[in-house]
């Protein structure tokens, strides 16, 4: 029965990783201007499971306009912001693909009753033109994300949605948009070294409206097209000749901070106005995860806007070989309005409260198209907490980490007591490099273990072999 509970969520995956990945790395490391990176078009799938076409009739003898498909798993529905076309009287039914029981009840007390888990039931609900909310009544659930709305078509959006799952903000100041295109998933793969000891890049700082959570979409600031920016990989001893640009037509001065490098902050680090452009050399010095990012003042608006991304020094030796490398950078977004850029007074607070904490820049995307391993494979992850400013607690459910290589501190495989590590804790600034086994098939959730920020975008799944455990 459990196997009926896994594969939907693995097999949507695979589609979602086929419909289409924007890589950031390129063989040159050169970055265009990114007019082309940005957003597929709104998902046609987006009103996804509601069909308008009459269903033939059914128990009460009531009219039906149409039937929606939902979907529950055990961390939201799917959809959970549907659009239909006029209001009316519609069959709801819910396919549990979780493996705990679920229901769907409508804010008018309609409810499909419990569902158990891989078990599916209909409901029918009389949809008003103002539109209706829906949650699982199971306690807890709601407030977790289990929560979505039936908007009708031209209606006002019902408050409560997001989309696929996403999260819903903590802040109700800012309503998710059901016209939003669907996020760009960023590819969490590792890049190859950059070959050579001397590597002359380019760099290119743009403004450009993202879609950061599915819904929501912020007019972000970018290294390169892409938020993060890109990982660059190199080796102690190399020198990186960056020329950074600040592409024309851009509104902000903006400059580049490499924590890798020793250089004047007032020298390759100065802020550089749209249209220009400055070299930036530096020699990698030190092994390390290390973080990129704008430090125009305010800094703090310029990295919760987008402007950060990590860099990999390795030592000269190089890293021993693994199976499987991903770079995974986590980061807050602080939600302003609709295609306006973050909100500064939110990211100001003494104790900031992101509406969304990121892994690569989208609430969620690792949960929809997992990262795949082969089961027993050695797999390596470099993490950075690019912040701004809360801490991370990286953890990868399901597995131990048998080396872990932080801020220069490290722990090894095979050491003397079979010292193993469950979580690395990364303030804003700090990354590391952290390996592990998976030891069978299935899922293997990639948090940080500061559990409020799960709901909230920060959540994951390695795949490894076919994700099933049972066969
Ligand atoms: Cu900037």
């Amino acid at each position: 029965m459990r196997r009926s509970t896994i594969l939907p969520i693995a097999l949507l995956a695979t589609a979602a990783i086929a419909a289409g990945c924007a890589s950031p790395t390129g063989a040159t490391w050169t970055f265009a201007p990114a007019g082309a990176a940005t957003a597929a078009p709104a998902a046609t799938a987006a009103p996804g499971g509601a069909t308008t076409a009459p269903a033939p009739s059914d128990a009460s003898g009531a009219a039906l306009v149409g039937t929606i498909a939902l979907k529950a798993f055990d961390l939201g529905f799917d959809p959970n912001a549907i659009t239909v076309d006029t209001p009316g009287r519609y069959a709801v039914t819910l396919d549990n693909t979780g493996a705990i029981p679920h229901d769907v009840t409508f804010a008018d007390g309609a409810t499909s009753g419990m569902v158990d888990g891989a078990k599916s039931a209909t409901v029918e609900v009389d949809v008003p033109a103002a539109g209706l909310t829906v949650i699982c009544s199971v306690p807890g659930h709601a407030q977790a994300g289990r929560k979505g709305a039936i908007t009708v078509k031209g209606g006002a959006t019902a408050s409560g949605s997001g989309d696929h799952g996403g999260p819903l903000p903590t802040a109700a100041d800012v309503a998710a948009d059901p016209n939003a295109p669907a996020p760009v998933t960023y590819d969490a793969t590792a890049p190859k070294l950059l070959p050579g000891k001397v590597h002359d890049l380019e760099l290119v700082m743009t403004e450009e409206l993202k879609t950061i959570a599915p819904g929501f979409v912020q007019k972000v600031w970018t290294f390169g097209g892409t938020v993060p920016g890109p990982v660059m990989r190199v080796k102690v001893g190399d020198t990186i000749r960056v020329t950074l640009k600040n592409a024309t037509g851009n509104e902000m001065s903006h400059s580049l901070d490499y924590h890798s490098s020793q250089v004047a902050w007032n020298d390759e680090m100065r802020s550089i106005a749209p249209g220009e452009e400055l070299v930036y050399e530096w020699t990698a010095d030190y092994a390390g995860v290390w973080m990129y990012h704008c430090g125009t003042a305010p800094a703090l608006q310029h990295i919760a806007n987008g402007m950060y991304g990590m860099v990999i020094v390795e030592p000269a030796e190089g890293l021993p070989k693994v199976d499987k490398e991903f770079a995974i950078v986590q980061s807050e977004w602080y939600l302003g309005q609709q295609g306006q850029i973050s909100d500064l007074t939110k990211a100001m607070a003494a104790n900031p409260a992101p509406d969304f904490v990121l892994f690569n820049g989208v609430a969620n995307q690792y949960k929809d198209n997992p990262l795949k391993v082969g089961t027993g494979e050695t797999v390596r992850i470099f993490v950075l907490n690019a912040g701004p400013s809360t801490d991370s607690s990286f953890h990868v459910v399901g597995t131990i980490f048998n080396t872990v290589i932080k801020e220069g501190v490290k722990l090894e495989k095979g050491n003397a007591g079979s010292w193993g590590s469950q979580a690395v804790d990364l303030s804003p600034a700090q990354g590391a490099i952290v390996e592990f086994t998976t030891a069978e098939d299935g899922l293997y959730p990639i948090v940080t273990h500061a559990f409020n920020f799960v709901g909230r975008g920060a959540l994951g799944l390695i795949q490894a072999g076919d994700g099933d455990p049972l066969n």
